[in-house]
């Protein structure tokens, strides 16, 4: 072995370990967390910039100080030394990625499941999914993944997206919200109550059961505050579930790419306490009724790109006349009805 070990090394080793740590809680990179998800992502998170934060100072400051130690010297004219393979320092360059490697995959696996990612359905249907399992057991009777191909009860597909965390089933009934996206827009109902609206609300503290679809292509339901994410796809309802720690106004970003005014398909989640959240519920329940029809009033399909994004032209710092020049060059987007 010929890796160096002098006392120099030992000490700049020590000094990247701790701005290694320290910038790993302190990178100021994430959103507040607002969610009892977010800690176990966050926490991965930091293990991840902790890790990289301490390979970007080794090999950046490796390379500085090898252009300044064996840079030509003047009037050298001379060849470099041909040197070829080190058996023990490829050995250590390949063992140490290789258990960064592993212990990430373990890590992330944990906070999956803690965060109900193996199992979806948990919160929606336990005995029909079991029975729906115990079908469908391989022949030789080997438990296997039984988690990643649970069945919808009655839907004969996959369970998709992240379910409520374990041991918190036994919690009271989730507060169900249907979500839907389309081009280019959110669209939230509540089974348990009739609410239909285009901004999320949740009580603060409560467990929320997201079913997530897609009216047209697939879109990606996104919370960055609360660290969860979930595809929106036609056809297939897939779930999040989450609890709301704290009381404010979240943004709700669609996160994949689904057509030219992607970027605008923006609305809120507002966490709000227990109380406001019943008053906000008894408000909207009869305006319900007259929000469904605004709703099919403004599908954004059968209007023109200028007139969809009217309402919105102020926000996006857009001029009227821009808009009218929309309307005119690409009149009715390429949406087929
Ligand atoms: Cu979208």
């Amino acid at each position: 072995m010929n890796i160096p070990s002098q006392i120099s090394t030992l000490i700049a080793g020590i000094f990247i370990t701790l701005i290694s740590l320290w910038y790993g809680q302190n990178h100021g990179l994430m959103p507040v967390a607002a969610s009892s998800e977010a800690g176990d992502v966050d926490g991965l998170f930091n293990l991840m910039m902790t890790i990289s934060t301490g390979l970007f100072i080794l090999i950046q400051g490796a390379l500085i100080l090898i252009v300044i130690k064996f840079r030509r010297q003047k009037n050298d004219q001379t060849d470099g030394p041909s040197t070829h393979g080190n058996i023990p320092l490829e050995m250590l360059w390949t063992a140490i990625p290789t258990v960064i490697v592993f212990v990430l995959a373990v890590y992330s696996f944990e906070v999956y499941n803690a965060m109900g990612g193996l199992d979806p359905m948990a919160s929606h249907d336990h005995h029909q999914q079991e029975i729906a399992h115990n079908h469908q057991m391989s022949p030789s009777g080997q438990e296997g993944n039984e988690s990643l191909i649970a069945m919808a009860p009655g839907q004969g597909t996959v369970a998709l997206g992240i379910g409520t965390p374990p041991g918190q089933e036994g919690q009271g009934e989730p507060l169900e919200v249907n979500v839907a996206g389309m081009q280019y827009a959110w669209i939230f109902t509540y089974p348990q109550t009739g609410v239909i609206s285009g901004e999320m609300h949740v009580p603060v503290g409560q467990l929320v059961k997201l079913n997530i679809e897609a009216n047209d292509v697939i879109h990606a339901f996104w919370l960055p505050e609360f660290r969860i994410k979930q595809d929106a796809i036609p056809g297939r309802t897939s779930q999040l579930g989450f609890t709301a720690t704290r009381v404010g106004d979240y943004p709700i970003i669609c996160a994949e790419l689904c057509g030219s005014y992607h970027g605008g398909m923006k609305t809120r989640l507002i966490v709000e306490t227990p109380e406001e959240y019943q008053a906000w519920v008894q408000e909207n329940q009869f305006a319900s009724a007259d929000t469904m029809e605004k709703a099919v009033a403004v599908n954004p399909t059968t209007m023109s790109e200028g007139e969809f994004l009217a309402p919105y032209a102020s926000e996006m710092g857009i001029d009227s006349q821009t808009l009218q020049h929309l309307d005119h060059s690409h009149h009715h987007p390429g949406i087929i009805q």
